[in-house]
C-alpha cells in the first residue's frame, strides 16, 4: 500500500517551476532546459511518482494563475504535505516577501498544518555571491518578524546550471527525503553497492566517446545481461545513453557535472562527495513516474 504525499510547487511566473519539476522528477537533461523557453504553465500540471512505498503528487501551478490560486481556487493547497516556493532570485525583495506573505496567509487561514514550507531562491547562476547572500539574509530577517519563534523555514539557493546542479539535486533529495520516513528505505546497503558500481563506470569512461558493451566485461566483468542491468540504471538517472541495438552507450552531457565534483586530489574529501552523491543517486533512482 502506498502513503500519498502532496507536493505543490507555487511562485510568481517565469521563475523556473517547471524546469525543476522536469529536471529533478523527471530526469530531464538540465542541459536541455538551460535557456530555453518552455511554455507558461497554464493551470496545473499534476504527475504522480512513486518513491519507496510512497505516491507523490506533484501539483505545478501556472505563475499566471497565482490570483486564482490565492482566492477562489484554493482548494488546491487541501492534504498538502509541502509548498516548495519558487523565486527567482533577481527579483526585487519586496515582490519576494509580497508573494510570500499570500502563502503564508493562505496556510494560516486554511490551516495547513501539515504542509512543511520551502523556499527556493532559484537561477543564482545569475547573481553574483555577495548579492545572493545580501538577499538571502534579509528574506531570513523578514521570516524572523513574521514567523513564530518555533517555526522554521529553510531557504535554498538552487540553479540547474552546471556549477550549482549537484547543490540543488542534494537539496531536492534531502527535502524528498524528509517527507518520506526513515523507515521505509528498501534494500539501501545493495542498492548503494550496485551504483557505487555504476559510479565507477561513469569515472571510467569519457563523455562524447560511443563504447561498446563489451568493455564492461574487460573493466568491471560485467556479463552483458548485467551491463545492460548498470547502463539502465544509469540510462533512468539521465547519465547514460544506450543506443538502439543495445551493443553501444555513451555518457550523457550531464554525466559531466558529477565527475567534475568527484575528481579532486584530495582523497578524504573525495569520499565524502562520493558518498553524498551516492545519497542523492540513491534517492532519484527509487522515484519512478506513476
Ligand atoms: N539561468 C537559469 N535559467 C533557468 C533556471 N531554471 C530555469 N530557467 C529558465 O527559466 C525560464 C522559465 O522557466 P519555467 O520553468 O517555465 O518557469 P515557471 O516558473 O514554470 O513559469 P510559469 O509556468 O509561467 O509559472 C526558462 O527559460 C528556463 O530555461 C536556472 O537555474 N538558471
Ligand atoms: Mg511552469
Amino acid at each position: 500500500m502506498f502513503e500519498k504525499k502532496k507536493i505543490i510547487i507555487i511562485g510568481p511566473p517565469g521563475v523556473g517551476k517547471s524546469t525543476i519539476k522536469k529536471v529533478f522528477f523527471e530526469m530531464v537533461s538540465p542541459f536541455k532546459l538551460m535557456n530555453t523557453s518552455i511554455e507558461p504553465t497554464r493551470g496545473v500540471d499534476s504527475k504522480i511518482f512513486t518513491l519507496f512505498n510512497y505516491e507523490l503528487g506533484v501539483f505545478d501551478l501556472a505563475g499566471q494563475e497565482n490570483e486564482n490560486w490565492f482566492s477562489h481556487e484554493r482548494e488546491i493547497f487541501l492534504n498538502a504535505n509541502l509548498l516548495l516556493c519558487v523565486f527567482d532570485i533577481n527579483m526585487y525583495i519586496k515582490e519576494i516577501q509580497d508573494f510570500f506573505f499570500k502563502l503564508l496567509n493562505i496556510h494560516k487561514e486554511m490551516n495547513l498544518k501539515k504542509a512543511s514550507i520551502v523556499v527556493f531562491f532559484h537561477k543564482v547562476d545569475l547573481i553574483d555571491k555577495i548579492l545572493l547572500h545580501h538577499k538571502i539574509n534579509a528574506f531570513k530577517d523578514f521570516l524572523k518578524t513574521n514567523l513564530a519563534i518555533n517555526e522554521n523555514i529553510p531557504v535554498f539557493p538552487t540553479s540547474i546550471a552546471a556549477d550549482f546542479f549537484l547543490t540543488t539535486y542534494d537539496y531536492v533529495a534531502e527535502i524528498l527525503g524528509k517527507i518520506i520516513s526513515i523507515k521505509n528505505l528498501g534494500n539501501r546497503v545493495d542498492q548503494i553497492n550496485e551504483l557505487r558500481k555504476d559510479l565507477e563506470i561513469l569515472i571510467n569512461y569519457d563523455v562524447y566517446k560511443t563504447y561498446n558493451i563489451n568493455v564492461l566485461f574487460y573493466d568491471f566483468n560485467l556479463q552483458h545481461k548485467d551491463a545492460l542491468i548498470h547502463l539502465n540504471q544509469l540510462k533512468k538517472l539521465g547519465l547514460v545513453e544506450i543506443l538502439s541495438d543495445k551493443n553501444q552507450f555513451s555518457l550523457t552531457e550531464k554525466t559531466r557535472i558529477f565527475k567534475s565534483d568527484i575528481i579532486i586530489d584530495d582523497i578524504n574529501q573525495n569520499q565524502i562527495k562520493i558518498n553524498r552523491i551516492l545519497d542523492g543517486m540513491f534517492l532519484f533512482s527509487n522515484l519512478n513516474e506513476k
